[in-house]
């Protein structure tokens, strides 16, 4: 069976989307796609043979379409991922779920009212090979028990229209994400403290951040959020344990010598850097539609990553410790 899939929103990943799931990802088609920049959506809609739909809620409706991506500014992912539960097709949901705890609780609550899995959240890096070989190592005990985890996540620019508070909802929620799933435990606490600005970052962006994360067992997550390095995209985390740590290797393909000088690439931006976690991600997405076994970031790992970042957004404007409360448990289906 091939996937069917719309696609909601047709910019930077989107676009990238349509392309992944076109030309690299087996046993999925992109038929329908939409976007409310009508002509960006016809644009990317020609290349894939799609068809063109008004709006999501149609998109969703249509009997073509058998599971549906959606890769919309933020604030929209509430009504369309619950259009999709609502309608009982999974959905592939770009981060964040929602913008704030309460709407992805809505999520949740609404998946497990239909009592089975459809949602799947764009947590890519789970799917990065070396983040991969890096939780291999941990899990094998090889380091000891985890003590200090520093994670730094560095873009070259920030979009004109960046707030402070997206450092941590849109940029540090892949840190938080990743720090939860190679530890295996929640996060109970959060503190972010506001080094001197960077000048090189508009005047009103806290720029860099150090968001501090204290887990069920202690383990302290020292995340560096810094949008404007200028240099390129650099994403680095290292895991410290009780008798050795692991880091994630440099992403360079070849190093280079010359004229007394060592020097290797840094990629440009997240396409780049995360290329084959995205291939990997939506590979696995499709094949979780096609036997209805899925196993990729959840909306429960989505709930719980707006509970830490909804903290630290507050952590942040007040420079308290603020503790984090998620309410229940990941959810149990029958079919799991
Ligand atoms: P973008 O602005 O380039 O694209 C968003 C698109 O959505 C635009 O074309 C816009 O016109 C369209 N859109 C907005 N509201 C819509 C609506 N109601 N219905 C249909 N289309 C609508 O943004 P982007 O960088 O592609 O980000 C999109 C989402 O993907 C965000 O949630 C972002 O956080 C996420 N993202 C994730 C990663 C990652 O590494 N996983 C990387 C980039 C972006
Ligand atoms: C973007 O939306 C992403 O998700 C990237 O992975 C992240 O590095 C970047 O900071 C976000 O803006």
């Amino acid at each position: 069976m091939t996937v069917r899939v719309g696609v909601i929103g047709t910019g930077m990943i989107g676009a990238d989307h349509m392309r992944r799931l076109t030309t690299v990802v087996t046993g999925s088609r992109v038929v329908a796609v939409t976007d409310v920049d009508a002509e960006r959506a016809r644009r990317h809609a020609e290349h894939a043979a799609a068809r063109v739909y008004d709006n999501g809620n149609d998109l969703i409706a249509a009997d073509e379409v058998d599971a549906v991506l959606v890769a919309s500014w933020a604030p929209t992912h509430e009504e369309y991922v619950l259009a999709c539960v609502a309608a009982g097709k999974p959905v592939f949901c770009e981060k964040p779920l929602a913008t704030n705890q309460a709407a992805c609780r809505r999520i949740l609550d609404a998946e497990v009212a239909a009592g089975r899995r459809l949602v799947q959240v764009g947590f890519m890096r789970r799917y990065d090979p070396a983040y991969r070989m890096l939780r291999a190592v941990l899990q094998d005990g090889e380091i000891g028990a985890p003590t200090l985890v520093y994670s730094v996540h560095r873009n070259a620019n920030s979009p004109a229209d960046y707030a402070s508070e997206m450092l941590i909802t849109d940029t540090a929620v892949h840190d938080i994400d990743i720090a939860r799933w190679l530890l295996g435990e929640e996060i109970v606490a959060t503190r972010v403290l506001t080094p001197r600005h960077n000048r090189r970052a508009a005047a009103l962006l806290s720029d860099p951040l150090i968001v501090v994360l204290e887990t069920e067992s202690g383990v302290l997550v020292n995340v560096e959020v810094n949008v404007n390095v200028g240099y390129g995209y650099d994403i680095r985390g290292e895991v410290v344990g009780e008798r050795g740590t692991v880091a994630l290797g440099d992403t360079a393909a070849v190093v280079l010598r010359t004229r007394g000088q060592r020097s290797a690439a840094v990629p440009a931006d997240w396409g780049e850097r995360f290329a084959r976690a995205y291939d990997l991600e939506l590979q696995d997405w499709a094949d979780s539609v096609r036997t209805g076994r899925a196993t990729g970031p959840s909306v429960w790992d989505g709930y719980a990553v707006s509970v830490v970042s909804d903290a630290a957004v507050s952590a942040l404007h007040t420079g308290e410790r603020v503790a984090v409360r998620l309410i229940g448990k990941p959810p149990f289906y029958e079919k799991d």
